[in-house]
């Protein structure tokens, strides 16, 4: 397709397909977005940020991701979907027109483009990124146990010959520096929302402890508002909570670094399903997903563009 309107939404695609869908999407809303490279994967390719900006300087922020784990394909398939959204509900979305008019929103839809070409490519069920550890003939570090908080406690694993093999010290990823990089140098981003697949949950800090956020009263009834109006669309039913306590302990991930960093309001999704395709949905339910988690994205934009 040579337009974002002909583009097939209802299929999964490659990772060039997806760069090219970024470059046409700017070309064709040059007012409302613009595409950053904050760096690149361990094999050199570029990581690509959308941001959608109607003008100001630097204004508070929404951050959002996709593809962290490389086999998680609908989460990629649904930024996609986001961002065809955002630029087609500006100005008819009262909702969605009135963060745009505040705030700015970016994007990554591939936060680990090696892992994801190489499920394309050799292995489906590939997780993490494609660096080669030292001493170990196994490749691979898991992207979401890399991060500066709890870093190398339970839920992580020093083995990196195992799925959730943590690195060899905090950030030390440049998929992972590369976001760190750009929150710290940003320095107004007041969500930051990273979508996983699968269990239909959406989860807050912490995972590396059972202690409470200070902000977990909030945290947790936005999650509900955000839930409910998910259901709202095709009933699809999601379990709300602290990622630990909903899901499983889990030390190193990214929204417990950046709730630590101060963004409040820090949240991850698990997508469809709850293990009957896993993270081989059909795709079929790739608008689908996308068009439920849509609403629950914009509850919490919304919570954050008020308070
Ligand atoms: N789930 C997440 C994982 O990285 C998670 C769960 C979320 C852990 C947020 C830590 C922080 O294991 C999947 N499906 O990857
Ligand atoms: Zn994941």
């Amino acid at each position: 397709a040579g337009n974002t309107d002909s583009f097939d939404y209802t299929n999964y695609h490659t990772l060039s397909q997806i760069y090219s869908f970024q470059d046409m999407l700017v070309v064709e809303n040059p007012k409302l977005v613009s595409k950053t490279v904050i760096g690149h994967s361990v094999e050199g390719r570029p990581l690509n940020v959308l941001k959608f900006s109607t003008g100001g300087s630097n204004r508070p922020a929404i951050w959002i991701d996709t593809g962290i784990h490389a086999r998680e394909w609908v989460t990629q398939a649904s930024g996609i979907v986001f961002a065809k959204k955002i630029v087609t509900e500006y100005g008819t979305d009262s909702v969605l027109t009135e963060i745009l008019n505040r705030m700015d929103i970016f994007l990554e839809m591939v936060v680990n483009p090696d892992g994801y070409h190489f499920t394309h490519t050799n292995n489906r069920m590939w997780r993490k990124n494609r660096k080669q550890n030292q001493d170990s003939s196994c490749v691979g570090v898991d992207l979401n146990r890399n991060w500066n908080a709890g870093f190398g406690g339970r839920g992580s694993s020093n083995n990196p010959c195992t799925e959730t093999y943590h690195g060899t010290r905090a950030h030390s990823e440049p998929e992972v520096k590369s976001i760190v990089k750009f929150v710290r140098s940003h320095g107004n981003i007041k969500a930051f929302i990273s979508i996983h697949s699968y269990s239909q949950m959406l989860l807050y800090p912490y995972g590396y402890t059972r202690n409470p956020a200070k902000d977990q009263a909030e945290l947790d009834q936005v999650a509900q508002k955000a839930v409910t109006a998910l259901a709202s669309l095709y009933g699809t039913n999601y379990r709300y909570g602290s990622i630990i306590k909903t899901i499983y302990q889990s030390s190193g991930g990214s929204i417990d670094w950046t709730y630590k960093k101060g963004i409040k309001y820090s949240y991850t999704f698990e997508l469809r399903d709850t293990g009957h395709f896993g993270f081989i949905l059909p795709a079929n339910q790739i608008v689908p997903t996308a068009n439920e988690t849509w609403l629950a994205l914009k509850v919490i934009m919304d919570h954050t563009l008020k308070n």
